[in-house]
């Protein structure tokens, strides 16, 4: 005979219980009735004492639920040397003494529950006897209390570190009085930005000057950042204009938080936010700026955590989520952008002590220089996965420019002790001259682009910035060609010009061709616009200081005129659509640049060179001076400075 299946708590069915054959060997008939009633009643017992125990054993999940720290007091029983047993949470002792203790001890976890139980309703009681409002404005004190701790917590200083000479943070003011009135105009169109954007836009990241709002693009991510407001401060501080400067501080330093669900372009962030603010910092000596500046610079640390340790383009400053521009050949990293990245890290490096931002561009750099390069070139695209080149696309200009820039800065930042990045520089710059540098049937001095095996004629504004660059990296060339250099920055520098002087405003388009009869000439519509970029006024300046031709001086100040004659509105400073035309439309946005770069190189080109000299002060790519460091060779990881 079977009984019928049991039924276990679990809903889990059982095998039979087979209660014939195996059971009683002895009554292999059928079993009576009064042993039936027996066996019956045994049964039973069994599974009340069942029931019991799962009722009355503590339940170690219930316990926990509601625990306030009681997990301490509940592991000390899961001491098996000491004869109880841990059977699935449950604790069976084996002695008296032991049980008696557990008892004792479950007994007070339970009033303890009970007690908090009901502090908990007496305390929720209490709440809703007040106002909607009462309730908000207590929730928002907890809040701020939160966030004020954090910030202490983010807050605790830096280890101090000693101060780079900081030489040439002086007035620069010049003693002619024609140079001096320019100079003040500059300032005045300084003024005029900032003071827009302090009313219309403030804590924006830019400024719209004809609608009078603020405005933002995705390299900012959906954050107001006040990215105006960190672009500009060293400008503002150089002018002199120093009440701006402190409102820009005090926003900084009340408002600017990294912890924000946002995702950013981390090349932006860098050379406008993290230059930004170590230039303040440098500038001022106002520790605000370094914190501010090794906090974010904590955020973008997540986005060298791909398989190759080339960064993503953006990341995410919440959660550290990287990923690449859709664009940019089948998810490549861009030169430009992954390759801009050394002089704020080492500075970073130096001043926080840690060596992992200085081993994060190391790293880069050591991956580049065991890559192919076809022809020498550096192509633009690089995937962070593969670690293989993407497109094989080559450009001095968009995507590429800055990259070389900061193999030369990198040596000059060292106090030319990092001869690895200044040979790169001259081997990159030497296949830069045989592969994409021109020269047009009118005798304009180019840079194309490279692209799929054949030579675009065609130079952005972008590439402008490269004049100065070859002039600034002059000094130290290969083979002594520091006069082949200048003249080649010369050369650039008169291009653009040219591009500027063949438009209707005197402005410069976004680029210009040397084709099919067209000498420095913008053929498609959408390459017409000028929106206040910096690099032909930032070549100018490293032309005057490096020749003081005084015609760099007055190409500049054609550039402040045609500025404030055609950009200039009620509202600020708006880019044009199309250079070519008399009657152009705006664009509407004030970009940061234009107050960290253009303003800046203007002013500068109108001052003393003892302000800011160059032997001591190097411009990031967005125009932030950063100290020269006077360190041991920096490419060696012996280094003391990054140990
Ligand atoms: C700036 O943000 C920087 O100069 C960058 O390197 C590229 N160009 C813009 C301004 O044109």
């Amino acid at each position: 005979m079977t009984t019928p299946a049991l039924l276990p708590l679990s809903g889990r069915r059982l095998p039979p219980l087979n209660l014939g054959a195996s059971a009683f060997p002895h009554h292999r008939a059928t079993l009576r009735l009064s042993e039936k009633f027996i066996l019956l009643l045994i049964l039973s017992a069994f599974i009340t004492l069942c029931f019991g125990a799962f009722f009355f054993l503590p339940d170690s999940s219930k316990h926990k639920r509601f625990d306030l720290g009681l997990e301490d007091v509940l592991i000390p029983h899961v001491d098996t040397s000491k004869g109880g047993k841990n059977l699935g949470g449950f604790l069976i002792h084996g002695q008296g003494h032991d049980e008696h203790r557990h008892r004792e001890e479950e007994e007070r976890l339970r009033n303890k529950i009970r007690a908090d139980h009901e502090k908990a309703l007496e305390e929720a009681k209490e709440k809703l006897k007040k106002s909607r409002d009462e309730i908000q404005a207590e929730i928002q004190t907890e809040k701020n209390k939160v966030v004020q701790e954090l910030k202490k917590k983010d807050s605790k200083p830096l280890p101090p570190v000693p101060l780079p000479n900081l030489v040439g943070i002086n007035s620069g003011e010049p003693a002619d009085p024609d140079i001096r009135e320019k100079r003040n105009k500059v300032k005045e169109m300084m003024k005029h930005a900032w003071d827009n954007y302090r009313q219309y836009g403030w804590g924006h990241n830019e400024l719209k000057p004809i609608a009078r709002k603020g405005h933002s693009t995705n390299i900012f991510g959906n954050s107001q950042m006040g990215a105006t407001i960190v672009d500009a401060l060293d400008t503002l501080y150089i002018m002199g204009l120093h009440d701006e400067f402190r409102e820009g501080q005090e926003w900084i330093d009340k408002n600017l938080d990294f912890s924000v669900n946002s995702e950013v372009s981390v090349f932006e962030v860098n050379i406008r936010f993290i230059g930004g603010l170590l230039a303040a910092y440098y500038l001022s000596g106002q520790e605000v700026f370094k914190i501010k500046a090794v906090q974010l610079a904590g955020k973008l640390l997540p986005a060298f955590n791909t398989p190759t340790g080339i960064p993503w383009a953006m990341v995410n400053l919440k959660s550290g989520v990287g990923r690449n521009w859709g664009w940019a050949s089948a998810g490549s990293s861009i030169l430009a952008e992954f390759g801009t990245l050394h002089m704020e890290f080492v500075h970073l490096s130096y001043l926080t002590g840690d060596p992992v931002y200085y081993n994060k561009v190391m790293h880069i750099r050591k991956l580049l220089q065991k890559m192919d390069r076809p022809n020498g070139l550096y192509p633009n695209y690089l995937n962070p996965r593969t670690g293989r080149w993407g497109q094989h696309h080559t450009s001095v200009g968009g995507l590429g420019d800055s990259f070389y820039e900061y193999l030369l800065k990198a040596w000059l930042m060292s106090d030319k002790m990092d001869t690895e990045a200044r040979k790169m520089y001259d081997d990159a710059i030497e296949a830069i001259e045989k592969h994409l540098i021109r020269k047009s049937n009118g005798g304009l001095t180019f840079i194309g682009e490279w692209k799929n095996g054949h030579l675009e004629r065609k130079m952005g504004h972008l590439t402008c910035f490269a004049g100065g660059m070859f002039a600034l990296g002059a000094d130290g060339s290969r083979d002594d060609k520091a006069g082949h250099y200048l003249q080649l920055g010369a050369e650039i520098a008169h291009t653009c010009h040219e591009s500027y002087d063949r438009t209707t405003l005197k402005l410069g388009p976004e680029a210009f061709k040397f084709d099919g009869g067209v000498e420095a000439v913008a053929v498609r519509q959408n390459e017409k616009y000028y929106i206040l970029r910096p690099e032909v006024i930032e070549t100018y300046w490293y032309m005057w200081r490096f020749t003081h031709d005084p015609k760099y001086r007055q190409w500049g100040w054609e550039a402040t005129q045609a500025i404030d004659k055609y950009c200039r509105v009620s509202g600020g400073f708006s880019g044009v659509k199309d250079v070519y035309s008399s009657s152009p439309t705006y664009d509407d946005v004030q970009q940061s640049f234009f107050l960290a770069e253009t303003l800046k190189y203007l002013y500068l080109l109108f001052s003393n060179d003892d302000l800011l000299p160059l032997d001591n002060w190097v411009f990031n790519t967005e125009a932030h001076p950063l100290p020269v460091l006077h360190l041991a060779n920096t490419t060696l990881s012996g280094n003391p400075a990054y140990r």
